[in-house]
């Protein structure tokens, strides 16, 4: 025993405590703890069954992804050692129980599956999300969970890495009961239960009534593989895991268990496991921010009201009361307002078609946001959150009345994209409790929110914020008041690239699917049309973009704009649109450039794929080196988790800055030069990127400069 894992004996069964704060992960003091305490138990006479339970919040939560991150890295020293603690919970002579509540993934859940029973408390979720990191389960999960729940289950859980619910996992056979009451009473209740039973134990390994016949496999197994390439798009590990549990339904159990550790360790040092478990460990890197500490106080945020209810103060407020936040939400108008919420509900309608709400759980949200025209009750709410169209005049007079009117810890955030937070702050006279929150749209979709420190945002308002991004569900990544903030800072020379590149003889389909090939969730043309293109045009004034005449400026985007193409909305763009999303190359479009180039001097060429990519991811890289330099962004972790979360960069590249670590700065740097002597000024190398090449250093290591 040790301190991670503790033995208690009450009437006859022995009480196992994992705790290992802050998820009790299966470190080797948990595994080595485990395995003694076992021994304890079974050598005790007056132990007549045993359970297994998580001290906190949570059950064990996986293995420890630190010791991953080290053998992706290389160092055997952080693979998890299982196998004998597994034989031997399920060898134990005596019932041993184990006792879920929290989350019961990865390795937590092959541990709860050697054992002889499974119960859990209603709230508990069970999965193997191992693929989101890359890797498949690695303590013989691919070969018990079919045997427990059949393998076409097995394949959408291991597939999907979504982790199930009692109920569902109960009607699945992975759990014999749901505890309502205290869960180590009513284990310890059920462990007696299961210790008067004679016959023997149910050794999962052992189990076969669950496998499919022979014949069923060939679908099952084709299912699978389909599924995965489907919905986890370029992802290595998904398509790995059938195979693995493939083995589980051929062959024995100790050579299905063999497949699995060639699988996992294949993959546990791939290029996809190293971005994907550095994208989980820089997700929850954004919450260590300086200057807000554990002990800083957020206020408590219960109650919002948000002004504007177009499309992103709308899906703001279904974020908010999604998470259980009660809305005012207001416009100037009834007319608006009527629409906004007709929007909202259509929105639900939507989410209930798709399976993912009741409609009893719609009218719950419904009920939670309380449109109104004017500002009643805005003085009393915790937080208030403006979203009103880009316009500096507008934002700093409804700043100015609403901010001054509110209680003493209101805080005030705008959803500005583009403006000044500073100035909008100063129009309050309460700067400290400004801040920006700025969603993406959708909003009640999209994860990411940029929480924008003013010069006088308090610490306080800071962390309430941070906190407030968190209850929605949301990641919040805190970044400097700067033009474009982080994500679009980098987006516009991103952006302006891909023009460029159309102008010199590409074209929008071919960019876009070079970048659609690399693993964006889609082309910049295709987004441009998504969001409107009058909607960039205005961002690009307002920050003042190509106002130095000897820049190169973008012909084609402003003739669109003039010709009323502005994207999705009205059916043309840069696509057309025959069907509402589906963008269809348009000849009149490639004319347009053509001729605009031409008008321009400038000879259309044969452009590759690789320029494509280089030329907008690596401006992408180069920009954000820019906006570590400038302060703006505060690791190049967090400029990963925003593009990850915010703009479709794919997650097993682990975001732009890790791609350029992986891909070699010297070479990215080499490549940047390149362009600089080819292209001019847009194109010059950021001195932090100089800085490490010459240092032989990688933005991770910077990173890690910083920490320290
Ligand atoms: N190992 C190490 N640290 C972990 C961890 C883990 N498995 N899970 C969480 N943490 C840390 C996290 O970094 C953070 O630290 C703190 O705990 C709180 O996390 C053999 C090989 C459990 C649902 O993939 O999904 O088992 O920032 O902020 O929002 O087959 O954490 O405070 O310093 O996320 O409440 C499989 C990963 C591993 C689950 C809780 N398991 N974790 O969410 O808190 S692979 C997973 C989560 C495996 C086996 C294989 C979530 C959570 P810090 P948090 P949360």
């Amino acid at each position: 025993m040790n301190q991670a894992v503790t033995l208690s004996v009450d009437q006859g069964v022995a009480l196992i405590r994992i705790d290992n704060p802050p998820v009790n992960a299966l470190s080797p003091e948990v595994i080595g703890g485990l395995d003694a305490a076992i021994d304890r138990a079974s050598g005790d006479d007056s132990v007549l069954a045993i359970v297994i339970i998580g001290a906190g919040r949570t059950f064990i939560a996986g293995a420890d992804i630190k010791g991953l991150e080290q053998l992706a890295w290389g160092s055997d020293s952080g693979a998890p050692e299982m196998h004998e603690l597994l034989q031997k919970l399920e060898d134990t002579r005596k019932p041993v129980v184990m006792a879920m509540h929290g989350t019961a993934l990865g390795g937590g859940l092959e541990v709860a599956m050697a054992g002889h029973y499974r119960v859990a408390v209603p709230d508990a979720l069970m999965g193997q999300p191992e693929v989101n990191l890359g890797i498949i389960p690695g303590a013989e999960g691919t070969q018990r969970l079919p045997r427990l729940v059949g393998l076409e289950k097995a394949i959408e859980m291991c597939v999907s890495g979504k982790p199930i619910k009692a109920a569902d996992a109960l009607s699945a056979g992975l759990i014999d009961r749901v505890i309502d009451g205290e869960l180590a009473a009513g284990a310890s209740a059920f462990a007696r239960e299961m210790a008067s039973r004679t016959g023997a134990l149910p050794k999962t390994r052992e189990r076969q009534d669950k496998l499919p016949p022979a014949s069923a496999l060939p679908g099952m197994l084709t299912a699978g593989r389909d599924l995965a390439r489907k919905t986890r798009r370029n992802l290595e590990a998904p398509v790995a895991v059938v195979d693995a549990l493939e083995a589980a339904a051929t062959l024995p159990f100790a050579e299905g268990c063999a497949r699995e550790r060639d699988i996992f360790f294949r993959l546990a040092k791939s290029e996809q496991a190293k971005a994907l478990i550095h994208a989980f460990f820089a997700e929850r890197g954004v919450s260590k921010v300086p200057g807000v500490s554990k002990d800083t106080v957020a206020a408590p945020v219960h109650r919002v009201g948000i002004i504007g209810a177009g499309t992103m103060g709308g899906g703001i407020a279904m974020a908010c009361a999604n998470a259980g936040i009660n809305v005012h939400l207001t416009d100037a108008s009834q007319e608006a307002l009527d629409r906004g919420i007709a929007t909202i509900r259509k929105n639900y309608d939507v989410s209930v078609k798709r399976g993912r709400f009741t409609p009893a759980q719609v009218d719950e949200r419904m009920a939670r946001i309380a449109p109104q025209v004017g500002y009643d009750g805005f003085s009393d709410v915790d937080l208030v959150i403006e979203a009103v169209f880009e316009n500096m005049a507008l934002k700093k007079q409804i700043a100015g009345s609403v901010a001054s009117q509110g209680k003493a810890d209101q805080v005030f955030a705008t959803n500005t994209s583009t403006l000044d937070i500073d100035e909008i702050a100063a129009a309050t006279g309460r700067a400290a409790k400004v801040i920006g929150l700025h969603f993406f749209s959708p909003a009640n979709v999209m994860r990411l929110v940029e929480i924008v420190r003013g010069n006088a945002t308090s610490p306080e308002t800071l962390a309430t914020a941070m906190a407030v991004a968190k209850k929605l569900g949301k990641v919040g990544v805190v970044v400097g008041n700067g033009p474009g903030f982080v994500g679009n800072r980098l987006m516009f020379p991103y952006m302006y690239e891909t023009q460029f590149l159309v102008e010199e003889g590409a074209t929008p389909a071919q960019v876009d699917r070079a970048l659609t090939d690399f693993g964006m969730a889609m082309g910049m043309f295709a987004v441009d049309d998504m969001a409107g293109l009058d909607v960039g045009a205005r961002v690009r004034t307002a920050l003042g973009h190509f106002s130095d005449p000897r820049e190169r400026r973008p012909l084609v985007h402003e003739r669109l704009v003039a010709a009323g193409r502005l994207g999705q909305k009205r059916g043309a763009g840069w696509y057309r649109y025959d069907e509402p999303r589906t963008p269809t190359p348009d000849p009149e479009v490639e004319t347009l450039i053509r001729s605009l180039a031409a008008d321009a001097g400038i000879e259309p060429r044969a452009i590759t794929d690789d320029e494509i990519l280089d030329r907008a991811i690596l401006a992408l890289v180069n920009e954000g080196a820019k906006a570590l330099e400038a302060g703006v962004a505060a690791r190049a972790s967090d400029i990963d988790v925003i593009y990850v979360n915010g703009y479709g960069f794919p997650g097993w590249r682990g975001g732009p800055m890790f791609y350029a670590d992986r891909r070699g700065l010297g070479e990215v740097l080499e490549r940047i030069r390149a362009f600089h002597r080819q292209h001019g000024e847009r194109w010059r190398p950021a001195a932090l990127l100089v800085d490490l090449v010459s240092r032989g250093a990688t933005f991770r290591d910077a990173d890690r400069a910083r920490r320290t």
